[in-house]
C-alpha cells in the first residue's frame, strides 16, 4: 500500500480517524466520544452540502436506541412520527401490514436522515471535537500496519493524522474501500434496471402511514417527514433525467399509480427537492482490512425499498464502537477481529429482504405481463397469510441484533 507524502505537513494524532461525516461517521464519532475514545472526523464536503442530500426516512428501533445512547434522540422523539404499520397497494386496493401486532409491539420512526445528521452535527459541534469539513485529497496510508495514517489538504495546507484505526465511513463513492488492494476484497453487486425519482414537498401526506404501491405503470412510494412535509418516489427508467420531470408530470404520474381514494386525497404542491437515485445491491467482503474498518454505505448498498440503508449503517457503527471500546478499555481484540463477520450476517439478511421487496414491488421490463401477474399473486398470498405478513413485518421493523444466535 502507498505510504504518506514526505512534504512538510501539520501532524495530528488520535486513536480513531473517521473518514466521512455522514450518519455513519457522525454517529461513530459521538458514540466513541461517549466511550472516552478519541476520534477526528475528516469530511470532503461542507456541512451544508451533507445536509442538502435528501435520503432515508424510516428508523428501526435499533437505530433509535443508538441515537438515544449517543445523546441525540431528543428531537427525534419530539418531532418524529411513530408508525405501527404501512399499506401495500396492488390491483387498485390497499392492504395494511400491522407491524405492531405482527412483531409483538415493535414499530418504526419516520424521521428524515437530514434531521438525524443535523442532530449529530450539532452534538459534535457542542463537544468541540475536531471535525474537518471541506478536506480535499483525502488519502489513507499504511492500514496494513498498526500505525495507519490519513492525509488531507485543507485551505491549501497539508495535514497528516496518525492513528491506531481508520473508520471508512465515506459512502459508496469514498476513498477508503477504493484504497483496498483488489486481491484483498470481494465485491458482490446487482444493479436494478430502474431508478427512484424522489420529490420532497411542503404538502400534507396523502395518508397517515406509508403506502408502497405495485402498479403496472411502476412502483410508487408515499412517505413523509412531518404532518406538513411529504416525500414521494416513482420508479423511472435509468435513462430518465430529473430535468425531464416537471412537478405537474410527477403528480400526474403518481396519481395514476395510486388507488382512487389516495389519488383524490393527494395534495400537490411545488417540489423543494427532486432527484433520481439509482438502485443497487452491493456488499463488500470482508469489511475490515488490517487497521481499516468499513461501515455503512462504504461497505454495502441496499435498494431503498426496505428502508434499510441508514439502519444497516447504524448497526455497523454499533459493532464498530463496541469493538474499539473493548480494544482500548479491556485490551481485547475480540471485537475488532470479529467485526466483519458480525456485520455481514446482518448486512446479508437486510440485503436479502431489500432485494426481495424490490423484486416484488417494481416493474421489470424483461419479465413481461406474466411478471406482473406473478407479483400480484404473491402480494395476494402475503396479505392473506398470517405467516406471510409476519415475515414482511419482522424484516421491515428490523431483525433483532442477536437474531439466529
Ligand atoms: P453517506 O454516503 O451518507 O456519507 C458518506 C460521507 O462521506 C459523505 O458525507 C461524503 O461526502 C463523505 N466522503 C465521501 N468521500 C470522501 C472522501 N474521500 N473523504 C472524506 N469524506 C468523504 N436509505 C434508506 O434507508 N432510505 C432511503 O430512502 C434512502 N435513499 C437514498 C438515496 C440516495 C441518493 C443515496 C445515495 C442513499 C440513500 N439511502 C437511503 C441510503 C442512505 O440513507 C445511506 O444508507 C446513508 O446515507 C449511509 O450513511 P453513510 O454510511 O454515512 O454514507
Ligand atoms: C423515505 O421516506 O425517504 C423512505 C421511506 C421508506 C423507504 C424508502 C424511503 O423504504
Amino acid at each position: 500500500m502507498n505510504t504518506a507524502s514526505t512534504a512538510p505537513q501539520t501532524q495530528h494524532r488520535t486513536q480513531v480517524c473517521i473518514v466521512g461525516a455522514g450518519p455513519s461517521g457522525l454517529l461513530l464519532g459521538q458514540l466513541l466520544h461517549k466511550a472516552g475514545v478519541d476520534a477526528i472526523i475528516v469530511e470532503r464536503q461542507s456541512p451544508e452540502y451533507v445536509l442538502g442530500r435528501i435520503r432515508a426516512g424510516v428508523l428501526e428501533q435499533v437505530t433509535m436506541d443508538l441515537l438515544d445512547e449517543a445523546g441525540v434522540g431528543q428531537r427525534m422523539h419530539a418531532e418524529g412520527l411513530v408508525h405501527t404499520g404501512f399499506d401495500m397497494l396492488f390491483k387498485g386496493e390497499r392492504h395494511r401490514i400491522d407491524l405492531h401486532s405482527m412483531t409483538g409491539g415493535k414499530q418504526v420512526m419516520v424521521y428524515g436522515q437530514t434531521e438525524v445528521t443535523r442532530d449529530l452535527m450539532d452534538a459534535r459541534q457542542a463537544t468541540g471535537l475536531p471535525t474537518v469539513y471541506e478536506a480535499s485529497d483525502v488519502a489513507i496510508h499504511d492500514f496494513d500496519t498498526a500505525s495507519p495514517k490519513v492525509t488531507y489538504t485543507k485551505d491549501g495546507h497539508a495535514h497528516t493524522i496518525s492513528c491506531d484505526f481508520i473508520a471508512g465511513c465515506d459512502g459508496f463513492h469514498g476513498v477508503c474501500r477504493a484504497s483496498v488492494p483488489k486481491q484483498s476484497i470481494t465485491e458482490f453487486e446487482k444493479v436494478y434496471p430502474f431508478g427512484w425519482l424522489g420529490l420532497l414537498s411542503d404538502t400534507p401526506p396523502v395518508h397517515h402511514e406509508l403506502i408502497y404501491a405495485n402498479s403496472p405503470r411502476g412502483f410508487a412510494l408515499c412517505s413523509q417527514r412531518s404532518h406538513t412535509r411529504s416525500r414521494y418516489y416513482l420508479q423511472v427508467p435509468l435513462t430518465d433525467k430529473v430535468e425531464q420531470w416537471s412537478d405537474d408530470a410527477f403528480w400526474a404520474e403518481l396519481r395514476l399509480r395510486l388507488d382512487p381514494q389516495a389519488a383524490q386525497t393527494l395534495v400537490t404542491g411545488a417540489s423543494i427537492e427532486k432527484s433520481i437515485a439509482p438502485l443497487r445491491s452491493f456488499v463488500t467482503e470482508p469489511m475490515r482490512f488490517g487497521s481499516l474498518f468499513l461501515a455503512g454505505d462504504a461497505a454495502h448498498i441496499v435498494p431503498p425499498t426496505g428502508a434499510k440503508g441508514l439502519n444497516l449503517a447504524a448497526s455497523d457503527v454499533k459493532y464498530l464502537c463496541s469493538a474499539f471500546t473493548e480494544f482500548y478499555k479491556d485490551h481485547s481484540r475480540t471485537g475488532v477481529d470479529h467485526y466483519s463477520e458480525r456485520c455481514l450476517r446482518r448486512v446479508w439478511r437486510a440485503s436479502r429482504f431489500s432485494w426481495w421487496f424490490t423484486s416484488l414491488m417494481h416493474r421489470f421490463p424483461d419479465n413481461g405481463e406474466i411478471g406482473q401477474k406473478l407479483q400480484e399473486a404473491e402480494l395476494d398470498y402475503l396479505i392473506h397469510s398470517e405467516a406471510g405478513s409476519r415475515s414482511v413485518a419482522e424484516n421491515y421493523v428490523g431483525l433483532p441484533l442477536n437474531f439466529g444466535e
